[in-house]
């Protein structure tokens, strides 16, 4: 009899695929299934001789090839897909079995199917996978959320898998139910915040300056060597670098300025709605990408009221001008992590999680799109302040903000002026201008919604509720 599987993935597009041959790779046998059948096919045609695989046409087959108690992965898109596919897995699955979903769900419909299956007694795991097509296959970075018994039983197998950093898998639980679905999301609108303000950095690079893709990509380069150092920085590089295969010059000429996105940014940005975080910077990076996708809309525009405000001839960039951007860039970044971090220890008490934030930095170290030398600035700041209320407050990002400081207001108001938009950058520093304000204007806010709806107010000197009789005589009355 054919020796059973340790794991089966169904759904065997671009990221089941890669993540099947790369437990394979690590010795793991593994039972593959896929809705219609030509991607099983194709996967075993292709690497079929890299492990050991054993695939079947039908679930139920699927099912019986694999140990028990058994581990499925799903892997197809993200919505109503994975119910059709857990209903159908319920037909053949026993007690004690575990389901993984590793696509980008949302967490809600995590929580949601974990309580729902943990009455049928069978065993959720919700895993944010990161990294794409590449990660997937070489080592992507993994974060499950489901019972520890569950992740017991998956921890060989996932660590294995995982991208190492120093030893050390990038691969942990991260909690109960959805955590491990809402730390993928976060992560995601991380990577949002930080492509923006790569992006902002560029644009003001080519258009108030006047630097060539190349060149930009040659400063790029450079900044890989500091602080900034980080894949998204790297492939921004290559990128920039990439000549036109049709021969049109500096490829990004060639690319539409139209981004689209799938949603788990947007999804970072509601919850943090919900939850009243202040994420302005991963916000803003989706709102970017709207305002880019309405071309028609910005040509009406830039026809009616005007392109760019810069007067006279592009200014050139030299090491000054260069190094204040990095600066404002980097400050900014500092800016997305701490408010993406801050959202993650909110929803960790909202829902009860007890996410550990250095860990997360660990895991997201290798294998993921935002790994960067950064990440273990965060972790030291973390394990060093664990009660610190923003990771701003951390001696390293304090420093390194304040080092900043000068170079980044620079930056936005050259931006303001030149009329180039960068609302990552600039709604940073305001971010970080409110929190620096022991005191801010909300009093005048409080003051206004007491007049208007009789909301009351909280006195600086004392304890309680005040509203005054605006349309009455203007005395004062305990709310
Ligand atoms: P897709 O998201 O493109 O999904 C395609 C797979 O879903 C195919 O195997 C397809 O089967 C299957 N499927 C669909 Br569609 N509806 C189904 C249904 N009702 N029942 C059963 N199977 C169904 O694949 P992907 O790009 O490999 O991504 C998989 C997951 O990983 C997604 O949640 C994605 O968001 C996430 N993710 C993707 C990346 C990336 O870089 N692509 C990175 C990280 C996470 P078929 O072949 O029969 O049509």
């Amino acid at each position: 009899m054919t020796e059973l599987a340790d794991i089966g993935v169904t759904g065997l597009a671009t990221m089941g695929a890669n993540l099947a041959r790369n437990a394979a790779h690590k010795g793991f046998r593994v039972a593959l299934h896929n809705r219609t059948n030509e991607k099983t096919r194709k996967l075993v045609a292709e690497y079929g001789a890299e492990g050991a695989f054993i695939a079947s046409e039908k679930l139920n087959d699927f099912v019986a090839s694999l140990a028990k108690p058994r581990v499925v992965l799903i892997m197809v898109k993200a919505g109503k897909p994975v119910d059709d596919v857990i209903e159908e897995l319920l037909n053949h699955l026993e007690a004690g079995d575990i389901i993984v979903d590793g696509g980008n769900s949302l967490f809600e419909d995590t929580r949601r199917r974990e309580a729902f299956l943990s009455q049928k007694h069978i065993n959720f795991v919700g895993m944010g996978v990161s990294g794409g097509e590449e990660g997937a296959l070489e080592g992507p970075s993994m974060m499950p959320g489901g019972t520890r018994k569950a992740w017991e039983r998956i921890a060989p197998m996932m660590t294995k898998m995982a991208a190492q950093v120093d030893g050390t898998p990038c691969c942990a639980l991260m909690g109960p139910d959805g955590a491990g679905h809402y730390v993928k999301m976060v992560h995601n609108g991380i990577e949002y915040a930080d492509m923006q303000l790569i992006t902002e950095a560029y644009d003001l690079l080519r258009t108030v300056y006047d630097c060539s893709a190349s060149e930009i990509a040659e400063i790029f380069a450079g900044w890989k060597s500091g602080d900034l150092d980080s894949y998204l920085i790297e492939i921004t590089a290559t990128v920039l670098a990439k000549r036109d295969p049709q021969g049109k010059g500096a490829l990004i000429d060639q690319i539409r300025d139209e981004a689209e996105q799938k949603g788990t940014g947007r999804w970072t940005a509601q919850s943090a709605l919900e939850l009243g975080v202040p994420i302005t910077a991963i916000t803003e990076a989706v709102f970017a990408r709207a305002l880019s996708g309405r071309p028609s809309q910005r040509q009406a525009a830039e026809a009616a009221l005007g392109g760019l405000r810069q007067a006279g001839e592009k200014r050139s960039a030299g090491r000054t001008e260069i190094d204040k951007i990095r600066d404002a860039l980097y400050a900014s970044k500092i800016i997305a992590y701490a408010q993406g971090f801050e959202q993650l220890a909110v929803a960790s008490k909202t829902y009860g999680w007890d996410l550990d934030l250095g860990q997360i930095a660990t895991i997201w170290r290798g294998g993921c799109i935002i790994r960067a030398r950064f990440l273990d600035r965060i972790r030291e700041s973390t394990a060093a302040h664990p009660d610190a209320q923003s990771l701003l407050l951390a001696d390293y990002f304090r420093d390194a903000v304040l080092k900043a400081e000068a170079s980044w207001r620079d930056v936005v108001v050259l931006a303001v002026q030149s009329g180039i938009a960068v609302p990552a950058f600039a709604s940073s520093l305001a971010y970080y201008d409110g929190l620096r304000r022991a005191r801010g204007p909300a009093n005048l806010l409080q003051g206004l919604r007491d007049y208007f709806g009789a909301h009351t107010y909280r006195r600086v000197d004392a304890d309680g509720s005040f509203h005054i009789r605006w349309s009455q005589d203007g005395t004062e009355i305990a709310g």
